[in-house]
């Protein structure tokens, strides 16, 4: 088939709403977004650890504990999921952790703020977990078939973080005052990091469009910050906390809530390596990496003895 036969197929297929699979032909530009998008999702699930990895010795209990130390290795698996669906676009997971930890590619801004007492915990699980789950569901549908079938099941993992971290901030805020007040702080430090997860504003997304048209991305930026704001209003009712943006809203024209405008500023910054902890994680990151070493160069080792055994016997 000549190139523009192999380019009218894809977009056929993408039009039909089926999936593109790693032995189909794609687009250099489709085959890079998606690196690029499944790579720095990737770095987010094992950045992540460390903000909650954080608490694991501090948890108030051996059942708070339990529930961390399975949460964080839950984080630890996505990780793995994406850079094996990142592997089938041709690229390797040792080169893309090469390029986190030179500070090439990115990861999440949400996990550059730092976890100061118990609640974040709590707050993480319901808030940014709950910000995960909104923008990763439709995710489930992206036209990659690899990416969007590691997205069924992190969905569910998602989805039951987000339980534990709300059932944690439920606990506190029916506690004593001081207990609530922590819970309280921990909403008020979380909410906008949260909110700004999405991206930037639809106005300013970069790729958003490109990545929209290849049924990627099934809505914007935009879109989903609304509908996780719509999820949170009620639940932060149900836990007796308040949400830290006087601008919210029930808006009966729109069915939505309308509420404040991001600093978006701080989001530009966040991104671009400012943020209060980025050199932090990425040292941590790095130095965990490097510590490691001797268990890759072990397991290649008992690889290839593994290896010659068998085709000895053969
Ligand atoms: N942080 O054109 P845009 C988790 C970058 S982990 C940092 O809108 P796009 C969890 C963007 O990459 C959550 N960078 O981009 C784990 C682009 O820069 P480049 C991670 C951001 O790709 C543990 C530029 O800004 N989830 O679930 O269309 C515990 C322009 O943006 C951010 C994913 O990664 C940001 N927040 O849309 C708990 C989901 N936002 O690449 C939870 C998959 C934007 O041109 N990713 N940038 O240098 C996506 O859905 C999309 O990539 C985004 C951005 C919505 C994040």
């Amino acid at each position: 088939m000549d190139g523009a036969a192999l380019e009218r197929e894809f977009k056929a297929l993408i039009e039909a709403d089926s999936r593109i699979e790693p032995r189909d032909w794609m687009p250099d530009e489709y085959r890079k977004t998606l690196v690029r998008q499944i790579s720095q999702h990737a770095h987010s699930e094992i950045i992540g650890m460390q903000p909650e990895g954080n608490w694991i010795t501090r948890a108030p209990s051996l059942r708070r504990k339990a529930i961390l130390m399975a949460k964080v290795q839950d984080e630890a698996g996505h990780g793995l999921y994406l850079y094996c669906a990142a592997e089938t676009l041709g690229v390797e997971r040792a080169e893309l952790i090469d390029l986190l930890n030179a500070g090439k590619q990115k990861y999440s801004s949400i996990f550059n703020y730092p976890t100061l007492t118990w609640a974040d915990v709590g707050a993480i699980g319901w808030l940014v977990d709950g910000a995960a789950i909104t923008n990763q569901i439709p995710l489930t549908r992206c036209s990659y078939g690899p990416y969007a079938r590691a997205m069924v099941r992190v969905c569910k993992e998602e989805s039951f973080h987000q339980r534990q971290g709300f059932e944690l901030l439920y606990a506190l805020s029916r506690g004593t005052p001081e207990q609530h007040a922590m819970a309280q702080d921990a909403v008020d430090r979380w909410w906008w990091p949260s909110v700004m997860m999405f991206g930037p504003p639809d106005g300013e997304s970069v790729h958003t469009e490109q990545s929209m048209a290849w049924r990627i991305k099934r809505f914007s930026n935009d879109e989903l910050r609304q509908r996780f704001v719509d999820m949170t209003v009620p639940q932060a009712e149900m836990l007796g906390l308040t949400l830290p943006d006087p601008q919210i809203r029930w808006n009966e024209d729109r069915g939505h809530y309308d509420f404040g405008e991001c600093d978006w500023d701080e989001l530009r910054r966040v991104i671009a390596g400012d943020g209060p902890c980025n050199r932090q994680r990425l040292a941590h990151h790095v130095q965990a990496h490097e510590e490691g070493a001797w268990v890759r160069e072990a397991a290649a080792a008992h690889a290839r003895k593994h290896a010659a055994t068998a085709s000895a016997a053969a």
